[in-house]
């Protein structure tokens, strides 16, 4: 059967590349199975897609915000029925198993029900002004065209998080998605096409970063950028965008650990580190890649981790009887086997895993076994850098206040949680954890669309996604004035003595 072939959109049409160039996406499952062909594009396309943006920016910034509302809550409506298929299409493409390709198309419907809802709120401030017979107020307008480079992980549920709040602001948006997952995100976009979204408002160019990612960033027509991926690329990102005074949200890596304590339910730790740490194969940014264990219950906490790490069922992710699927691609499965050599070579102790899984017909895809590796420290490069795979560390600790410590002593901020029964320790490192989200009894993954999601250090550069973070990136202050005295009144100098 011959691929299906997919186009960019630019002002509600579908388009080919301006070159014809095109590329595959592949199912990481099978690469044998090409799931379709999409446009690889270049600066003209973008160039295009970011001139019909900007037009259609000037009737959509003028559509009043509940009608935009109204539009985005029959998009989630379309998402609810097609949740099954949109499951299925992402599994295909990015490899995670069902249930969680469902709770990433779960995760756009709530945005969308949640920012549906921004169109009757958007709320700015009134306050006194200093002078009589003035009125003063601060109100939200949106940017214009905005940017948006998205990954693999979350194929559906980041650009929706992008996608949502700023066209409920009243932008309108070029977005580039990660060319592993081309069709997660034309999903997306198809239900809000198909829920009345007006041509242009959203448009996507597909491609690679250096061809298609790059001109997007530099357009000078493009207002803001909002990207999620790597810190190394984030860097690059934030430096261009510094360039041109651009806002520009970054969300990043995370190197994210479970604290589990003497007092804690170990079976529950147990059941949190496997889902945090092997869920989507480990490839989150709030990934839980490190498990620092107080040492009264390491024993027993390793012992049964590991033998529940090895009964786990890696296979493809449309199959429900497997628990794991595939990596996405053949240079992540290398940086996994990496961060497994190094580990080794550092001195952890290799307790379970650590191989590509080719036999039971698994040969063509990204298959790891769920890797665990004992008496680790906080210092050992696999405790350290983010390894985006099934590759978890167990670090015995004497304290809480250690714990807190090892959790905090890595580049990245995002999430972290704590395993106690011990109010006042939950209490201690709900307030020392330096990271921008955190569990009690609870794994560090799981984020809730209507908070704010995001993190410290090089996790980010100090924006959320989610919860009303979002509508702050995808509006900026204007303050009114309104003298209605009739004469000149002059501030800080009328002071009516
Ligand atoms: C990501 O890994 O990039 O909190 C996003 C979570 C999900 C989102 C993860 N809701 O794990």
């Amino acid at each position: 059967m011959a691929a299906k072939v997919y186009k960019n959109l630019i002002g509600g049409e579908w388009v080919e590349s301006r070159f014809g160039q095109t590329f595959e996406n592949q199912n990481p499952a099978n690469t044998k199975d090409i799931v379709g062909i999409f446009p690889k594009s270049n600066k003209d396309d973008v160039n295009q897609a970011v001139e019909v943006a900007a037009t259609a920016f000037e009737r959509w910034r003028l559509t009043p915000a509940p009608r935009r509302g109204e539009i985005i809550y029959r998009c989630a409506q379309i998402l609810q029925e097609r949740k099954e298929d949109y499951a299925r299409d992402m599994t295909r493409e990015m490899g995670k198993v069902l249930k969680e390709t469902r709770g990433d198309v779960q995760e756009a419907i709530d945005t969308a029900f949640y920012m549906a809802g921004e169109g009757r709120r958007l709320d700015g401030h009134t306050v006194p002004s200093e002078l009589p017979n003035k009125f003063a107020m601060a109100v939200r307008v949106p940017l214009g065209v905005v940017g948006m480079i998205t990954p693999w992980n979350f194929p559906m549920a980041i650009p929706s998080w992008k996608i949502f709040p700023a066209i409920i602001s009243g932008n309108t948006c070029v977005i580039k998605p990660a060319e592993d997952t081309p069709l997660s995100t034309l999903n997306l976009v198809r239900a809000l096409m198909d829920a009345g979204l007006p041509p242009g408002v959203v448009n996507i160019v597909h491609g690679y970063g250096p061809e298609a990612g790059a001109p997007l960033l530099e357009h000078p027509d493009v207002r803001a950028i909002s990207f999620t991926g790597s810190s190394e690329v984030g860097r690059i990102i934030g430096q261009a965008a510094a360039r041109n005074f651009k806002p520009c949200s970054l969300e990043m890596g995370g190197k994210n650990a479970i604290i589990v304590l003497n007092d804690a339910n170990v079976d529950l730790a147990i059941d949190g580190a496997l889902w945090g740490g092997f869920g989507t194969t480990g490839q989150r940014c709030t990934a839980a890649s490190r498990v620092i264990v107080e040492k009264g219950v390491y024993n027993q906490f390793a012992d049964k981790f590991v033998s529940r790490a090895k009964a786990m069922k890696v296979g493809a992710g449309i199959d429900e009887q497997n628990d794991m699927g595939p990596q996405i691609n053949q240079q992540q499965i290398e940086t996994t086997q990496k961060y497994v050599e190094i580990g080794k070579s550092e001195g952890a102790k290799l307790l379970t895993g650590g191989n590509r899984i080719t036999a039971g017909g698994l040969g063509e895809g990204f298959f790891w076994e769920p890797t665990v590796f004992g008496d680790a420290h906080g210092k050992m490069r696999v405790a350290q850098e983010e390894i985006f795979g099934p590759v978890i560390s167990l670090i015995p600790t004497d304290s809480l206040e250690q714990a807190v410590e090892i959790s905090n002593g890595v580049a990245y901020g995002l999430s972290s949680a704590v395993y106690t029964r011990d109010v006042n320790k939950a209490f201690k490192a709900m307030r020392d954890l330096q990271t921008g989200i955190t569990y009690i009894n609870a794994p560090t993954i799981g984020a809730e669309v209507h908070l704010p999601f995001g993190g410290t250090k090089a996790t980010g550069n100090g924006h959320r996604e989610g919860g009303i973070g979002a509508i702050d990136f995808y509006t900026q202050w204007k303050a009114i004035y309104v003298d209605y005295s009739d004469r000149l009144q002059r501030a800080q100098i009328d002071t009516g003595e």
